[in-house]
């Protein structure tokens, strides 16, 4: 099937619409960061930079780290953006630009995040590093696509009558992380738990400043909630669409945040920078070996 181009949208210089890159230019490695400045955070750590450009909040560098390849690249906020970002680097690794149509011998990728967050329990304290096992979209992203057998609706459902979510907001939806990139990163003093992805940052996070929230409890029923044993540990703005468009499309995918708030005591990091530079030079050396 050759798509057509108001499907897969190529520049001029045939690079992919939004991300503005070319095929050749990314690693099978990708390290997803969601604010531009912090792409260069993680790259000041390379051997060498092959390459850099940047179109809108998408900020790329591709280089080598202890000799290996990786690509990283920023997302901006929200899993709007990483509809986009998946998307368009899937179309890089496994579309045929020339022939317009998919390749026969698909790669799957690696996909790491390396993001900031907010806990919600207690024990998970800022300036910690907390590893996604399992994300829980409040978002609508993955709605848009057949998605049957990749969610836990026994979980969703679970959370739903717990929180007495209301309809006219989107069902939310359970995925898990990739197994093996979990046991990868996963350490004794890294934190893990299930991230909540959200829609916003203030009324769907649960934070007032002059707007009243539809369900003024809904933090604390988060907090509360346990299935299986597992709690929710942790709100950010894109996991859940980086684990659901990762399984549909064959990549593996695996978040891993640093904490900067806890909401239950409502604290913020006095060093945010910091926390974010170490699990950058934590996580490096795991890619490395990857
Ligand atoms: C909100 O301030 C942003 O910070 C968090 C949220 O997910 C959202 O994108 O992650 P990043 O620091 O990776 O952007």
């Amino acid at each position: 099937m050759t798509l057509a181009p108001s499907e897969l949208i190529l520049n001029k210089d045939r690079s992919i619409y939004h991300l503005h890159l070319l095929p050749e230019q990314i690693a099978d490695t990708i390290i997803t960061v969601g604010d531009p400045d912090r792409v260069e955070s993680v790259t000041k750590h390379f051997d060498t930079i092959e390459f850099s450009t940047q179109k809108r909040e998408f900020k790329t560098q591709t280089g080598s780290f202890k000799g290996k390849r990786l690509t990283v690249i920023s997302t901006g906020i929200g899993t709007d953006n990483i509809d986009i970002v998946l998307n368009e680097l899937d179309a890089l690794a496994n579309i045929d630009f020339e022939t317009r149509s998919i390749k026969k011998e698909l790669i799957s990728l690696n996909i790491i995040r390396l993001g900031t967050s907010g806990s919600i329990q207690q024990q998970i304290p800022v300036d910690s590093i907390l590893i996604s096992k399992k994300a829980l979209g409040f978002d609508a992203l993955l709605h848009f696509y057949k998605n049957e057998s990749l969610r836990d609706l026994a979980f969703e459902n679970a959370f739903v009558e717990h929180t007495n979510w209301s309809p006219e907001k989107s069902k939310p939806y359970c995925i898990s992380a990739n197994q093996e990139l979990f046991k990868h990163f996963k350490e004794e003093n890294i934190f893990s738990g299930i991230t909540a992805t959200n829609i916003g940052f203030y009324g769907p996070q649960g934070r007032k400043l002059r707007l009243k929230t539809q369900d003024t409890q809904m933090n604390k029923k988060l907090e509360s909630f346990s299935y299986s044993g597992e709690s929710i540990t942790n709100l950010e703005m894109e996991t859940s669409g980086i684990y659901g468009l990762s399984l549909l499309l064959g990549h593996k995918a695996i978040s891993i945040n640093a904490i900067l708030a806890n909401r239950t005591k409502e604290t913020f990091s006095k060093n945010p920078s910091k926390i974010v530079e170490d699990m950058i030079v934590w996580a490096l050396d795991r890619i490395a070996i990857l």
